[in-house]
């Protein structure tokens, strides 16, 4: 196929995408008007196109289902099966109260990536890849491709697993998914493989925090938005939702703007957001906000006078914690591992002074005077956390930081106060679902092996034939160390595995030590390019439909007044195949009967959710079904099902895009998190052992004791240095002497991508370089200028090679790595010139399996070698193997 003239805007021209797609030949119908045409100037032309396009086509609600951070109403016009154009939510007027849910830049261009030159479009192995030996390994992610048949495909990952299954065991298959996805399923029903589990998202906050009693996500723990018009002062740590939560969050937090608040963002980054809410920046070393919140509760520890200068909120601490001060500790425990104490340094003899927390955190001893003031009790303010801070490694005791501080001012459970997880779809908007995505009806399955890896040492599992095992979160087991012999890596996707799990460099080496690697995906990303065998799989956009993600799996839902709806946008790309029917044909070679682990098909699937899906009723309480479906409907959709009664109907649905609840500050879906229990703590107990929020935890300490690979974490508040940390930036800490790995470098979720997605995308890299980020001061020191090359190096000896963006948003002493390029690692080097961030990222078993990619050190020197291309005059990378 042959791809546009200039390389950046990724696309196919329209006759050529419906060649390679197989479907209608019919070209777009202009006949009878292309004369006319001719005759106008540019402009002209472009408007007569646009207005004929609206005349032939049809405006079709499409899938955006990327692991983005939102869910929004995205729609393609479709004239003749072939998308042309995008928009997003116009079906009403926007208003506080029923705001649109809009897409962002990326949402808009995803008729870019889906239609972009790059799609993968028919199965395909190495060239030298051989059955059972892999052949030359060494050549995975430099190989040539050969495009084959789906029956080879099948037969070839069939017989590698059977072979790996009979002569090493079931658990020498490890599939990358997170969640029980159709494959594994196949592989459950197999007997079985070695599972991966992860804290990528919510870092530490999925680990530790439903054993103190917070939680991971906004919608518990967050008040209603409309609530959040009552506070006084909202307080941001580590959140960009102008990046990475666009649409509703960005809306509710500028109405609370509107409204009078004022806000903090505290951050390594002058984000986006900071500068929309002019916010004020309080720039903070990553993984250090544990420390800075100790200060901070020095502060109002040490000067709170209950009557003259109320600080702390007595009341709650009394009624709603346990383990604040030697008094409070449960019994059994040791008194002397409260919290207070460990703040004024009674027993460890280091008081946590701002003197203190400033020189680990970079915030100065008055500022974090000022931030303890700003968020004293009396005041109605909102804690809110992203769930950046919570991703480094050793920060398991962030979150009990974070919630500690909103405890002991009481900032819980009370109009105008919260404190919370603000993050993704839902950030800035708390309260349950109002419309709820149903499910497939797949019945239950269970995996007979047990191994599961945390995703931090999987690389060095397939190395060293060893690893910790910890059970996973949620249901963590006593740490054992365990053998494994891992033959056969299946990448179901989803997951990009190699640019995004921790240890990328380690990553490498692995692929190129496994017996056998294939993945599932639509682009020709990292991971697949170091596979052996490569299946392309359907967008959501050539699927019937899902409801807001696929495998109803993950992430099926918007924010909780938003239900988005998509059905099939265009027929199926090339020879792609939907996740279901590549499962299904697994099972089949593998000898097995696919209807027991995945009875029906995806239509049959995305009914079942349809018809499952229900809403909360007007009185705020009663479950009703949400959607009406007539028998018309289940003929169309040839499947079979009962007609039913609902909120909106199938049509209706379809033809607006979802479904969207019209709000009103006096409706009865209010919230206010915690309420009841702050009101009635003991008939309302929370989900802790003491049935309070638990500042000092014993089924936390527990835990630490039996799971946690490492010394130095405590069941309170407390801060707990990473093991890559900032202070490792120093060869000798006490005399502050910078070491050899100088900076700290993090990787924020970039406005350009969603994650590895969009990178390819002539337009947002215009709009986003993807270069790294320094401070002025410090590229100057290194005589570094805008737009320079740098080599970036970790203590691994890992090296990127990017140019850099000097400015003054980002912190002295810190390199801001944007999540999400593709590795390019150059074969004789090793240098990887795509600067993907995971490849940098070093990975560990530590902690409790915290993912560590906020918490890294780094040496960076100019580049003095061949000269780099901005992204935007880079070539892509397309694999074209059409007939
Ligand atoms: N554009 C875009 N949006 C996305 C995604 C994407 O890939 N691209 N991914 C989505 C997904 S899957 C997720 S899980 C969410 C993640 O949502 P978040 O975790 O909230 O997003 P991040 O951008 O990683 O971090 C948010 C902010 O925290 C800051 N930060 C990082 N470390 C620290 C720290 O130690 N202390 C403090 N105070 N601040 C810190 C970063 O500089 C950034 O400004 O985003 C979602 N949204
Ligand atoms: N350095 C660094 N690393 C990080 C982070 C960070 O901030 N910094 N953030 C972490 C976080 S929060 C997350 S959530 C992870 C995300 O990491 P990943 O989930 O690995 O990243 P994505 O790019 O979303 O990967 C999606 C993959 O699924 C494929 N895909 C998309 N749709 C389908 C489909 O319908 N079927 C199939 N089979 N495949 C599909 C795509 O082609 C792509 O390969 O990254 C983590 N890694
Ligand atoms: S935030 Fe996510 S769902 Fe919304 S338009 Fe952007 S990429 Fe799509
Ligand atoms: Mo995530």
């Amino acid at each position: 196929m042959e791809e546009s003239n200039n390389p950046q805007v990724a696309n196919v021209s329209r006759r050529t995408f419906l060649e390679g797609t197989g479907a209608a030949l019919a070209a777009v119908c202009l006949t009878g008007t292309a004369s006319n045409l001719r005759e106008m100037t540019a402009p002209e032309q472009a408007l007569a196109q646009e207005a004929l396009d609206e005349e032939n086509g049809e405006w079709v609600s499409c899938a955006c289902w990327w692991s983005c951070g939102g869910r929004c109403m995205n729609k393609a016009l479709v004239v003749d099966g072939v998308p042309v154009r995008q928009k997003t939510d116009d079906t009403h007027e926007d208003s506080t109260e029923y705001p649109q849910q809009r897409g962002c830049l990326r949402g808009r261009a995803n008729r870019r990536q889906i239609m972009g030159a790059d799609r993968l479009k028919y199965p395909m192995k190495r060239k030298h890849w051989e059955p059972i030996t892999g052949g030359d390994k060494s050549l995975r992610g430099v190989d040539e491709w050969e495009r084959i048949s789906w029956d080879e495909a099948m037969t070839y990952i069939a017989d590698e697993i059977k072979h790996a299954v009979e002569a090493y065991g079931n658990n020498s298959v490890v599939v990358t998914h997170s969640t029980d996805n159709e494959v594994k399923r196949v592989m459950y029903q197999y007997g079985g493989c070695t599972n991966v589990w992860d804290s990528s998202s919510p870092g530490a906050f999925s680990i530790t925090s439903p054993y103190f009693g917070g939680s991971q996500y906004p919608s518990a723990a967050l008040n209603d938005r409309f609530d959040l018009l009552n506070s006084e002062t909202i307080v941001m740590f580590g959140s960009n939702p102008a990046w990475s939560a666009p649409g509703m969050p960005m809306n509710n937090l500028l109405a609370a703007k509107a409204a009078g608040a004022q806000f903090i963002c505290i951050d390594p980054f002058y984000t986006d957001t900071a500068a929309a809410l002019d916010a004020q920046w309080v720039p903070v070393r990553p993984s250090t906000d544990a420390a800075l919140i100790m200060g901070m509760c020095y502060v109002l520890i040490t000067e709170d006078d209950p009557e003259a200068n109320p600080l702390l909120d007595h009341d709650f601490i009394e009624r709603c914690t346990q383990g604040y001060d030697a008094e409070a500790m449960p019994e059994g425990s040791d008194p002397q591992g409260n919290f207070k104490d460990y703040v004024l340094g009674t027993f460890d003899g280091i008081p946590k002074t701002p003197e203190w927390a400033a020189r680990i955190c970079g915030v100065d001893e008055e500022t974090i005077h000022d931030l303890a003031y700003a968020v004293a009790a009396p005041i109605k303010v909102a804690l809110m956390s992203g769930w950046g801070p919570a991703r480094g490694y050793n920060q398991e005791s962030y979150p009990h930081a974070f919630w500690g501080l909103g405890c002991i001012t009481g900032h819980i459970g009370k109009s105008g106060h919260m404190t919370g997880v603000s993050c993704r779809v839902d950030a800035a908007n708390g309260g349950g679902q109002l419309a709820i995505n149903g499910t497939n009806n797949w019945p239950e399955m269970s995996n007979a092996v047990d191994d599961i890896i945390c995703t931090n040492e999987l690389w060095s599992a397939i190395l060293t034939k060893k690893y910790h095992y910890q059970g996973e979160s949620g249901a963590f087991q006593s740490a054992e160390e365990r053998d494994i012999d891992l033959h056969v890596l299946y990448n179901s996707g989803m997951f990009s595995i190699l640019p995004t799990y921790t240890g990328g460099k380690e990553g490498v080496d692995a692929f190129r030590e496994i017996d056998f690697v294939v993945t599932q995906t639509l682009f020709p990303m990292p991971a697949a390019m170091y596979s052996d065998i490569v299946l392309p799989v359907c967008s959501q956009w050539e699927t019937p439909g899902h409801l807001g993600t696929w495998s109803n799996t993950v992430y099926a839902y918007s924010n909780r007044e938003f239900f988005p709806f998509y059905t099939q946008v265009i027929e199926p790309i090339g020879e792609c195949k939907t996740d279901g029917e590549i499962a299904k044909m697994l099972a089949e070679k593998l000898g097995l009967d696919p209807e027991e682990s995945l009875p029906g098909n995806d239509a049959q699937w995305f009914f079942d959710m349809v018809a499952t899906s229900t809403a909360v009723d007007t009185d705020g309480v009663t479950s009703v079904p949400l959607v009406g479906i007539t028998q018309e409907d289940i003929d169309a959709l040839g499947v079979m099902g009962e007609p039913q009664e609902g909120l909106i109907s199938y049509q209706d649905l379809k033809a607006n895009g979802g479904y969207q609840v019209h709000r009103t500050p006096d409706d009865n879906y209010g919230y206010i998190a915690y309420q009841a229990f702050v009101e009635d703590p003991e008939n309302n107990p929370i989900n802790t052992e003491s049935g309070k929020f638990e500042l000092f935890s014993p089924s936390l300490k527990k835990v630490y004791d039996e799971v946690a690979i490492g010394e130095g974490f405590l069941p309170i508040p407390s801060y707990t240095p990473s093991i890559d940390g900032y202070e490792q930036t120093f060869s000798d800490w006490e005399n502050q002497v910078k070491g050899e790995f100088a900076f700290q470098r993090w990787s924020p979720h970039y406005m350009r991508r969603a994650h590895v997605m969009f990178d390819q995308i002539g337009v947002l890299r215009e709009a986003f370089s993807g270069n790294f980020m320094m401070n002025a001061d410090d590229a100057a020191a290194l005589d570094i200028a805008d737009g320079d090359a740098i080599l970036v190096t970790a203590p691994n000896g890992a090296q990127a090679v990017r140019p850099v963006t000097v400015t003054n948003r980002v912190m002295p002493g810190l390199l801001l790595h944007p999540h999400g390029a593709w590795n390019e690692i150059d074969a004789e080097t090793g240098i990887d010139f795509g600067a993907n961030s995971g490849y940098l990222t070093t990975g560990r078993a530590v902690g409790l399996g915290v993912i560590g990619t906020n918490s890294q050190i780094a040496k960076i020197e100019k580049w003095t070698g061949e000269e780099q291309l901005p992204d935007t005059e880079r070539e892509l990378l397309i694999i074209n193997l059409g007939a």
